[in-house]
């Protein structure tokens, strides 16, 4: 058998219970756009071109870019990976056959101040799903051209090819509240990709499995420092969430699938930098032949 290796980069900085379902109710909505697009038209955020995927001779190789030190792991490498700003640890694959893609902070500012980091994420996908999703369509394209490739991106979000968010808590004091609250001021901020008239429909879709998702949060979860959210879309779009790999509820809902994976891989991403490395290592992935 051919062992191929599959150099997967992910960056590193150099330093190292009284649940009252919420309803989106359309006004709110509207107000939640307005401001997202008010806040996003001064913004402008460029994808690093820069990033360099670095050939692996060794299973480990650290270079600094940019004040980035990139980490490559090669082809199997079954090596957990730790996101150095938070050190938590992430396998190299989950769930059989879900690779790990990159790897990224979410932070928040409290109160308009102090930023906290209050979870580190990986981002995973099916192996063969991607190869047999996006191989035919991109294989004529190089791994640089499309590592820069916004359309990739886009093309895994729609798909229904089996993908997991891997989150895991830093913050210690997280609240069931404060999750539904951010949950619904970030989703709700996408939902600026739905204006339109012709989109109605889809908004209204989204809303509504918002609702159904948030009501599955219930006040008497905890979820400390250190605890695993896996949210799983799986065949047929549907959204699995766990806790510490306990199901906590699935929603089928294709809107909603889509609209999670752009917080972390979308153009307007989480961290930066995680989408990059996911989009060097799924261009990667993507080109891979099949075995
Ligand atoms: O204590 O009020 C506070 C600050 C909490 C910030 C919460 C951000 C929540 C982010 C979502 C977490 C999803 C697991
Ligand atoms: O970070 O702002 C954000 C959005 C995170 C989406 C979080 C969904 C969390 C699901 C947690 C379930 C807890 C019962």
């Amino acid at each position: 058998m051919v062992s191929f290796r599959f150099p997967f980069s992910f960056s590193q900085p150099s330093q190292p219970p009284n649940v009252t379902p919420r309803r989106f109710p359309a006004t709110a909505v509207a107000a939640s756009v307005a401001v997202a697009a008010t806040a996003g038209a001064g913004v402008a955020i460029s994808l690093n071109s820069d990033f360099q995927f670095l050939p692996t001779a060794l299973n480990l190789l650290t270079s600094s870019r940019n004040g980035f030190c990139s980490l490559s792991l090669a082809d199997n490498s079954s090596s957990p990976v730790t996101e150095s700003r938070t050190g938590m640890s992430f396998p190299a694959v989950i769930k059989d056959s879900q690779r790990l893609l990159g790897v990224g902070v979410r932070r928040k500012a409290i109160l308009g101040l102090k930023n906290i980091d209050v979870y580190a994420f990986g981002v995973y996908a099916d192996d063969d799903g991607v190869k047999k999703h996006l191989g035919e369509k991109y294989r004529e394209f190089s791994p640089s051209e499309l590592k820069v490739k916004e359309e990739l991106r886009d093309d895994l979000m729609e798909s229904d090819v089996k993908m997991t968010v891997r989150l895991q808590i830093v913050y210690g004091r997280l609240s069931i509240r404060s999750v539904r609250s951010a949950f619904e001021e970030s989703v709700g901020s996408r939902l600026r990709n739905f204006e339109g008239s012709d989109n109605k429909e889809l908004l209204q879709r989204l809303i509504e499995s918002m609702n159904r998702f948030t009501s599955q949060f219930r006040d008497e979860y905890k979820i400390p420092r250190g605890s695993i959210i896996d949210l799983s879309r799986e065949e047929g779009y549907v959204l699995r969430t766990s806790i510490d790999g306990k199901e906590v509820g699935s929603i089928e809902s294709k809107v909603l699938c889509r609209s999670i994976l752009d917080l972390y891989i979308g153009s307007h991403p989480f961290d930066q930098k995680a989408q990059q490395d996911v989009a060097l290592n799924l261009a990667h992935q993507t080109l891979l032949p099949n075995n």
